[in-house]
């Protein structure tokens, strides 16, 4: 159908001419087109229209989706037929399919229209779109890595990954296309309900949320299948299982990730490297991986050392891996076109390199001079890629870091549309393929880690992405600027990117471009400590940018830390374990956990650091206070131990040296002892006890192999019942990892000082520090119940 007013010439559904069942849903006709609604499990439902009628294959041509989700059966759903509308229902969700014009809309427990189409799908020659009204008061996040803030409500986003380096605040696109986003949508009676829209789309896409037509948000794609998925609620962590269900998690990472990464553009030669892993030991800072950027190769060739700077590669491996410090790589696509280099000589025999339609091969510029690029669409090209990083691994490099993958190239920005890629056998050109350039390049390098050291979780950083990038490998922001916007900025990136299916992400620390000021640099390492991906990073020929860069009071707060985020790594890891089971970030805004509390939706200046921890990173330039909001509840600063009650506004002192945290009460939080890196043996545990209660988690495994999928993994739930003077404490365990710590220290904090506690019936004594308010109390490292 024509639009009536005939003022755009775009067309969108007409009425209904015929409908019939299909496994899990219906499919309709309108006129000439086509639509299908399937549900592919509770809560999930795809919407599909093929606007000229074409049939529908099986399931769309799909990169970020799990082929296990396209595989499995269909729930069953019952329909029903309305005089004016047809009705899809399955367990409390239902969709709404009016019959003239056909326009969709869901419902979940609380009767409220969910994402109803106002114009809905919408089409012109190639170009797609779908229209839905925008509720009252609905808000909208998501979109993984952007600029601004968090809210998205009230912008428009393009989707196009760009090589912004040294971006603003307020540029768009960036490296990174996740075209989900999670809405909240008001309900009449109480609060809101959250669902979320999948429009899984690769080519240049576009969302708008009230921006430019406040009443709508829409989005679309300059080509491509009209194709998005409703996630339920109702609450924004269910949106959240359900879009990592479809789109997968981050499976555990290996433990030594979690440690403190240094990097710079770039470490060389090898002295270079060891010198600097000497300093961070004899300044007594924890550190677990050295990043290697481009200068460790000889003239930029990937998979290359410079025999002169990197002589003997695997021995530096060697030797640094005593230390307990790992080296990862940076490696880009680009293959310098150099016959007699084997990577040229080996791809161009293969045939793995993106070609001109007519067959030429196509090369740009990038940093080793004219390459030609692998098509990472291609599976043979993953495939053959992937032996060099088997070789890497085999020369004992830990990591990779996926870089210029946007693709980025020099002049242009990236590859010409016409280029041709294999897209798995399907064809099509640049346009289609530019946003999952840097998935696949990601994809084929943990395919490699997972194929050349199976026993190891592989550990993949990527710049580009799209949707599904968690199922490879983190992420950071790019290149970012030395100033106070960016350190604001990294937060709300990393935030979003967890808010759209990415776990682990982290920021250049101290700034990409440009040199911080000691203050900022104190102030991003406070925030870094918190962040998934822990790692300082500055650009060539800036100025040392080293944990004790920048004096003596600035290494100060780096050492404290750094040793923090080592004390944290239990807890950490276990954020990480609820994430693969939950689909929940590490960080999260506050309202992912106080959803009923409308003051959380603004609050983009403060973070969940897992269930428990709420975190309050000072932000700006000279400040030495920060407001707080700390939602209902109990809160314990971590520091001091001083207790507030929430809902509250608290103005807590914040001198240089202190990032605010505050602890829930009621929580058991595990803190291993100050390490200096991840390998050093662990013999001891602390409990922390914040009176209240509760239930928290400890996860614990190997830390590096894949044995935690069969079982070797160990899980205690905590249940907590504590006041200042009664305790009750029970731990229930599952798994059958034999955990090496044997030393439990339990900390009993503001605690008014019973001095007893009995330990499974035993009567053991504790240390009272009446100045810290605390019993301290050594247990057996198996225990089912203490109390007073
Ligand atoms: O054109 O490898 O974002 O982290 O240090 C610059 C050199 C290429 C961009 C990355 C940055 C890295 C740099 N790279």
């Amino acid at each position: 159908m024509l639009f009536q007013n005939h003022l755009l010439p775009m067309e969108s559904l007409g009425a209904l001419t015929a409908s019939w069942p299909i496994d899990g849903g219906l499919e309709l006709q309108a006129g000439r087109a086509r639509l299908r609604i399937q549900a592919l499990a509770d809560g999930i439902f795809r919407v599909w229209v093929r606007p000229s009628g074409q049939p529908f294959p099986a399931h769309p041509f799909s990169y970020a989706v799990r082929p296990e989700c396209f595989a499995a059966i269909p729930p069953a759903v019952m329909l029903h037929r309305r005089d004016d509308h047809l009705i899809l229902t399955l367990g409390t969700w239902r969709v709404l399919v009016q019959h003239d014009p056909v326009r969709l809309r869901f419902e979940g427990p609380s009767g409220t229209p969910l994402a109803a189409d106002s114009f809905g799908p919408v089409w012109e020659a190639d170009r797609i779109a779908v229209w839905k009204r925008r509720a009252k008061g609905e808000r909208f996040f998501g979109l993984g890595e952007k600029t601004g803030q968090l809210e998205r409500t009230g912008r428009a986003y393009e989707n196009w990954n760009t090589d912004d380096s040294g971006y603003n605040t307020r540029d768009d696109p960036l490296y990174k296309t996740i075209p989900f986003y999670l809405a909240l949508c008001p309900t009449a009676g109480r609060g809101f309900e959250a669902y979320g829209i999948f429009f899984d789309n690769t080519f240049r896409s576009w969302f708008d949320f009230g921006g430019r037509a406040p009443e709508h948000v829409s989005f679309g794609a300059d080509s491509g299948e009209l194709v998005y998925y409703f996630l339920a609620g109702p609450t924004p962590a269910d949106v959240l299982n359900r879009y990592t269900w479809l789109t997968g998690r981050f499976a555990l990472p290996p433990r030594w990730a979690l440690g403190y990464h240094q990097s710079r553009w770039s470490y060389y030669p090898e002295a270079v490297v060891r010198a600097l892993v000497a300093e961070f030991q004899a300044r007594g800072l924890p550190l677990d991986v050295v990043h290697l950027d481009i200068h460790y190769m000889e003239g930029y060739r990937i998979f290359t050392w410079d025999p002169e700077r990197f002589p003997d590669p695997k021995r530096l491996a060697e030797d640094l891996r005593r230390e307990g410090v790992r080296l990862v790589t940076i490696v880009d696509p680009g293959i310098k076109v150099d016959p007699g280099y084997r990577l040229h000589d080996e791809g161009l025999a293969k045939d793995v390199f993106v070609r001109y339609p007519d067959g030429q091969l196509y090369a740009g510029e990038v940093w080793p001079g004219r390459c030609y690029f692998p098509d990472f669409t291609d599976p043979k090209a993953r495939d053959w890629f992937g032996r060099y990083v088997g070789e890497f691994l085999q020369a004992g490099v830990a990591g990779f870091w996926c870089d210029m993958n946007e693709p980025s190239v020099f002049g242009g920005g990236t590859m010409p549309d016409l280029v041709v890629h294999r897209l798995e056998g399907q064809g099509g050109t640049h346009r289609e393929a530019h946003n999952v350039y840097g998935l696949l390049m990601a994809r084929a390098v943990w395919e490699a880690c997972r194929r050349y050291a199976p026993d190891q979780r592989p550990f993949v950083i990527t710049r580009a992405a799209y949707a599904g990038v968690q199922r490879y490998a983190c992420v950071w922001t790019g290149d970012n600027v030395a100033d106070w916007p960016h350190l604001r900025q990294a937060l709300t990136m990393m935030l979003s990117l967890g808010l759209s299916g990415e776990p682990f992400s982290g920021s250049d620390i101290g700034g990409f471009i440009g040199t911080p000021t000691p203050e900022l640099y104190a102030r991003w390492i406070q925030l870094g400590a918190c962040s998934p991906l822990f790692r300082t990073h500055t650009a060539h020929g800036t100025p040392a940018q080293e944990p004790w860069s920048f004096g003596e009071e600035v290494e100060a707060i780096a050492r404290k830390y750094l040793t923090w985020r080592y004390r944290l790594l239990p807890y950490l890891y276990t954020c990480f374990e609820e994430h693969l089971r939950t689909g929940l970030p590490v960080l999260r805004p506050l309202w992912l956990h106080y959803f009923d509390d409308p003051r959380t939706y603004e609050i983009e200046d403060a973070l969940l650091l897992g269930p428990n921890l709420l975190v309050a990173p000072v932000l700006e330039p000279g400040a030495r206070f920060r407001r707080v909001y700390l939602p209902a509840g109990r809160w314990y600063d971590f520091w001091s131990d001083r207790c507030y009650e929430g809902p509250a506004e608290v103005l807590v002192e914040a001198p240089l040296d202190v990032l605010p945290i505050f602890v829930q009460g009621g929580t058991v939080l595990p803190l291993a002892p100050a390490l200096r890196h991840t390998d050093e043996p662990c013999e001891t545990l602390e409990l922390h006890l914040y009176p209240g209660q509760g239930s928290s988690v400890l996860y614990e495994d190997d830390g590096n192999s894949w044995a935690y999928e069969t079982g070797a993994f160990r899980r205690t739930v905590f249940t907590l019942e504590a006041s200042s003077t009664t305790l009750s404490l029970k731990a229930k365990t599952e798994g059958a990892y034999r955990s090496p710590v044997k030393y439990l220290t339990l900390c009993w904090h503001d605690c008014e000082g019973p001095t007893k506690l009995k330990v499974d019936g035993c009567v053991v004594d504790g240390r009272y520090e009446a100045a810290r308010r605390r019993l301290c109390a050594e247990l057996p490292a198996h225990f089912a119940h203490v109390c007073t």
